[in-house]
């Protein structure tokens, strides 16, 4: 199916299709966690809430795979390079405890995902160290193991973990298309340029599409298939 997208239409098969979510961790949408503790205003990322909502449910509804990540680290902080524990020289640290636990770490509170987006039973939960999805995890085999050669991006934030997933994505092969309003982040500027980055020189790194118009693709092949039968 065809999906009217920046730089120019994105063929989107489904069969080797999968949706990233990234990052949509309540340590970065909620406050009191690891983004409001860098100095962010949380607000700027719920708007991306409802749009990767809707999207999220007619993806499932055709049958594709999702695929959640989340950013942290082992409790015992082993997997924590100290350049970013003392980056930004923050009184209070990723390891340190915050109002929904231990800053970005694995198994509290903060670190999961947002109950609005929260993984089904069967969709694969990618714990990643880094800002990128696939440095030290086993993202990349999983997609090779399921024959998926295309990504549905979201998440946050737009210019830090989605635009460093996407570059590490297409450096594997990977065709992304970023679903624009299904990411945000801190600073509307770098949102808007994190996604002209995106699909500017032909694609350089991908495809860049608004969710209304890849849900109305999604829903006129549902609509065909049901027809069909
Ligand atoms: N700070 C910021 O913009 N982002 C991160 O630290 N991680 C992600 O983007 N997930």
């Amino acid at each position: 199916m065809l999906v009217e997208a920046e730089p120019y239409d994105y063929s989107l098969n489904l069969a080797v299709a999968a949706l990233l979510i990234i990052d949509m961790q309540r340590d970065f949408l909620e406050p009191g966690g690891f983004g409001e503790m860098l100095g962010n205003d949380v607000s700027q990322l719920r708007r991306t809430i409802a749009p990767n909502k809707a999207l999220l449910a007619v993806w499932r509804a055709v049958g594709a795979l999702v695929i959640h990540t989340r950013e942290g680290h082992r409790p015992d902080l082993a997997d924590l390079p100290s350049a970013k524990k003392i980056r930004g020289r923050g009184a209070t640290r990723i390891g340190d405890p915050g109002p929904m636990g231990r800053i970005l770490v694995r198994g509290e509170a903060g670190h999961d995902i947002i109950p609005e987006l929260y993984p089904a039973a069967g969709e694969p939960v990618i714990d990643k160290p880094g800002k990128g999805a696939f440095f030290a995890t086993d993202l990349h085999a999983i997609l090779q193991n399921q024959g998926i050669q295309q990504l549905v991006v979201t998440g946050v934030t737009t210019e830090v973990c989605v635009n460093t997933t996407v570059r590490e994505a297409n450096d594997r092969g990977y065709d992304c298309l970023v679903v624009s309003d299904c990411c945000g982040s801190y600073f509307p500027e770098f949102h808007e340029m994190g996604l002209r980055m995106i699909a500017a020189q032909g694609g350089i790194f991908g495809w860049v599409a608004p969710s209304a118009t890849i849900i109305q693709a999604l829903k006129s092949s549902m609509m065909m298939k049901e027809s069909a039968e």
